[in-house]
């Protein structure tokens, strides 16, 4: 009971291999030149680990949503920028499983599968942040599809990515039952994109506006049907912000893994650092929260799994949960190396840097606490 099934382990340890020998050497340069990852790249589409969500039918490793956080959470320790790519990956194509027909699943979960486009994920706008349902990008109707018109802001991975998840208001007196999902092209015309943001920490995962300038899509690229985008929007949301949680747990145990090998090595006062009970008891405390936020983000991975009328909740518990574990536990990282943590000669400034969006991004942890006091005055229970 509690325990990793052996085939989980197995994932574990490949592609702990993967990121050790693969992306870890890179991270540092990836940071430093806020450069696309394309070694990490690679090496995630050569092992099948870059969307290891897409089902076995499409060609995909058909790794479940526990495997997944593994996969995501292992390539975070070294590099979170890296961890982007599948974590990207499943968010941009996931309204295409939950919601799209067979159809639209073979035609863009199979070239996604074979490393040959990414997905990226279009619902933020300039004005809708946390107010999700503000949509100002239009869907009109024209012919046998659609003309979309709008700006989408803070898109991960945008211009690198082939296919997008777009969300689209088509029926502005519905709010958000007139929102609707398409799949749109990075080669559809009228698609273009923003400069890359120059941001503070995930620097190799460029963030881009993606502009839709009269972007005609037709009929057979709805995802699901017209005015259902808001909520599949809201579904992929509960199982993404799972694998938020993997980031932030991977980052804050390579900032735990970094900080325990350097107090053991540092003396001052004749001895080493370690010896020091107030050191021992921050690193006693790191190592706790980074367990609790596994845990919870491992049983929150099983509800995403299974489909859990919890998951909403879990989904959010984790990814705040780990979030804010992370940002604490890699700001610890910081002190504990003293003067030298605080330069980028060592890795845990970047890893700091890079918790810091976990706390933002697919919600902020106030959205967060939104989310799981809706789900706790509805009544939703746990599952166990
Ligand atoms: N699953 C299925 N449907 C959902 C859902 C979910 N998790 N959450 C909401 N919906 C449905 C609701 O059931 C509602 O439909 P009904 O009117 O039929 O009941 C509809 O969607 C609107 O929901 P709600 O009224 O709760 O929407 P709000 O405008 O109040 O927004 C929050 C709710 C704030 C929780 C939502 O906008 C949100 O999650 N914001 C953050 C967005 C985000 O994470 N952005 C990051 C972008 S990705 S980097």
């Amino acid at each position: 009971m509690f325990v990793l099934s052996e085939e989980h382990q197995a994932i574990r340890e490949a592609v702990r291999a993967v990121a050790e020998a693969k992306i870890a050497p890179h991270a540092a340069d990836v940071d430093e030149q806020a450069r696309y990852p394309q070694e990490a790249h690679d090496a995630l589409v050569a092992a099948d680990f870059h969307a290891p969500h897409v089902p076995e039918e499409y060609g995909g490793a058909g790794a479940d949503a526990l495997a997944t956080v593994l996969v995501i959470e292992e390539v975070a320790r070294v590099c979170v920028s890296s961890s982007l790519i599948p974590a990207v990956n499943k968010l941009g194509s996931l309204p295409v499983m939950l919601g799209g027909n067979d159809q639209l699943k073979k035609r863009y979960l199979t070239p996604l599968a074979a490393g040959d486009g990414g997905f990226s994920y279009c619902l933020s706008e300039p004005d809708a942040g946390s107010d999700a349902a503000n949509q100002k990008t239009k869907a009109v109707r024209d012919g046998d599809g659609w003309r979309l018109n709008g700006v989408k802001r803070w898109i991960s991975n945008a211009g690198v990515s082939e296919y997008y998840t777009v969300l689209a208001q088509a029926d502005p007196e519905q709010r958000s039952k007139g929102i609707t999902a398409f799949v749109v092209e990075k080669s559809d015309e009228g698609v273009s994109f923003g400069a890359p943001e120059r941001k503070l920490g995930i620097k190799g995962s460029p963030t881009r506006e993606v502009y839709l300038d009269d972007v005609w899509v037709p009929d057979d690229r709805i995802i699901g049907d017209v005015g259902q985008g808001f909520a599949i929007a809201m579904q992929t949301l509960d199982h993404t912000r799972v694998t938020i949680a993997a980031q932030a747990v991977g980052v804050a145990q390579g900032a735990l893994d970094y900080a325990l090998g350097y107090v053991q090595e540092r003396k001052q006062f004749g001895k080493p650092i370690s010896d020091f009970q107030g050191l021992q008891f921050m690193i006693a405390d790191m190592g706790m929260k980074v367990e609790a936020a596994r845990q919870l983000t491992y049983a929150a991975a099983g509800r995403s799994e299974r489909g859990d009328d919890d998951l909403t909740f879990f989904g959010a518990a984790a990814k705040a949960f780990a979030s804010d574990t992370a940002m604490q536990v890699t700001l610890d990282a910081v002190q504990l190396l003293g003067g030298y943590g605080f330069t980028r000669d060592y890795p845990v400034e970047r890893m700091m840097r890079d918790a810091k969006i976990t706390q933002i991004y697919e919600g902020t942890n106030q959205v967060q606490r939104i989310v799981m006091a809706r789900q706790l005055l509805a009544g939703i229970q746990s599952t166990l």
